[in-house]
């Protein structure tokens, strides 16, 4: 695919259109566009819309730099700059859901230079999303050299509930807020600690965006484009989707979730293979996801304690097998991971993030949370008396 040479104004014509179709929702789109256009030819057009968009470049639309500068504060704005993207990347705007259209492959590939270190840094924060893990190389190659770099301030909000989705964003470094709205509130619901992605939700369904996502700090973020992210990772999906929809079927812990809900959960899962004997979770580490054991086995062995101290020694608790889970007790509990888990053999996991884990899966969280208090009775039978749980979790 080659790069192509937008003509000036192009953009700005486009862009006032899509506002006035999106605002009017007229009948006859070509009509309407007639009127319009004729009405800019005769010097009735909304100037704001021709001149703003021609003296900057949105965030939110085809930066390329740090969008500090940014000027783009009402809602209006942001309007402006989600169609922006969109009608920039010629996508349709406005396009119902479905990731088997054909039509966007036509898109003209969108192209960032960057340096080497710019390059390097973007690799390591791309390492592990989960978004990214079932691309091939040429795709994934393909969404980095579209991937533009996006520096944040403190209080900068990057995302607002309700909007359109114009990017989705993986984070280099910096805390971000999650606020979701409730009972007329904004509600803080979570945060991204340096690492994560997030606003694929509006892209992936072309929903409103679900959260409000806040930058605490300096940050760094990579942007990916609305029309790429659909070309590449959705289209990616409806083949996932293929792939997994006959195993997720069978997850004894996701019955009791819709097909729709299901399906979700694939669009946003990673698979990793392990290696025999490899260390999938680190007992006393930080939780970050949740995995199903898709192929092989896993082992869960875990550290005692005797007078207040980590035994050297691991104890093997249980396995796992397909279709079975595990690393959910830390993010039920919020604690550190309580036991290791290590492959037997080859094994493939599906992985879910914490965010998405907290998204998806909270009906399941009921299931989990009795099978949980089953472990505390093997405990008791395995070391002969009752541990206190939180107490176990808390050690590093
Ligand atoms: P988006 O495109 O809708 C907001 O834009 C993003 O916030 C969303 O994609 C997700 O990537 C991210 N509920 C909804 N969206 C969330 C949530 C979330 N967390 C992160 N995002 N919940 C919080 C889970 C910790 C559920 C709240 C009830
Ligand atoms: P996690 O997030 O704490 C380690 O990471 C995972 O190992 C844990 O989630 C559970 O999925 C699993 N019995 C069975 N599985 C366990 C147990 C366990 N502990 C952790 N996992 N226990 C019962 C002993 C027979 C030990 C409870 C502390």
């Amino acid at each position: 695919m080659s790069r192509v040479e937008i003509p000036l104004g192009l953009k700005e014509l486009l862009h006032g259109y899509t506002v006035e179709v999106l605002r009017l929702k007229p009948a006859d789109l070509v009509e309407f566009a007639v009127q319009h256009f004729t009405r800019i030819q005769e010097g009735q057009g909304k100037e704001h819309h021709a001149t703003k968009g021609a003296v900057k470049t949105s965030r939110r639309g085809v930066s390329f730099k740090t969008h500090s500068d940014e000027s783009v504060k009402d809602e209006e704005d942001g309007l402006v700059g989600d169609i922006f993207t969109v009608c920039y990347t010629a996508t349709v705007c406005a396009e119902a859901y479905d990731p088997d259209e054909e039509d966007d492959d036509s898109d003209p590939r969108v192209v960032h230079p960057k340096s080497d270190v710019q390059r390097r840094r973007l690799q390591d924060a791309c390492r592990d999303i989960l978004l990214f893990k079932s691309l091939d190389q040429e795709q994934l190659s393909e969404v980095l050299d579209a991937m533009f770099e996006v520096l944040v301030k403190p209080q900068e909000h990057i995302i607002d509930q309700g909007e359109n989705g114009d990017n989705f964003y993986v984070i280099e470094r910096g805390v971000f807020d999650i606020y979701v709205q409730k009972d007329g509130g904004s509600v803080f619901v979570g945060k991204y600690d340096g690492k994560g992605s997030f606003g694929e939700m509006a892209l992936m369904y072309n929903t409103p965006r679900a959260a409000t996502i806040i930058a605490s700090q300096d940050g760094a973020l990579w942007g990916l484009d609305r029309a790429t992210f659909h070309r590449l990772i959705v289209k990616n999906n409806a083949k996932k989707r293929r792939l997994y929809e006959a195993f997720i079927e069978c997850v004894p812990l996701l019955t009791s979730l819709e097909l729709s809900e299901r399906m979700k959960i694939v669009d946003i899962l990673g698979a990793r293979v392990f290696q025999d004997e490899e260390r999938i979770i680190t007992q006393g580490e930080e939780a970050d996801c949740f995995y199903i054991v898709e192929s092989g086995e896993v082992k869960i062995r875990i550290k005692s304690r005797t007078a207040g101290q980590l035994d050297h020694v691991e104890v093997e608790l249980a396995r796992c097998i397909r279709g079975q889970y595990f690393g959910e007790l830390a993010l039920v509990t919020n604690q550190p991971r309580a036991a290791s888990v290590y492959a037997v053999g080859v094994t493939k996991c599906l992985v879910i993030d914490i965010q998405a884990f907290e998204r998806l899966l909270g009906p399941c969280k009921e299931i989990m949370k009795r099978n949980i208090s089953q472990y505390e009775d093997q405990l008791v039978a395995l070391f002969g008396s009752s541990v206190d749980l939180k107490q176990e979790k808390t050690v590093v």
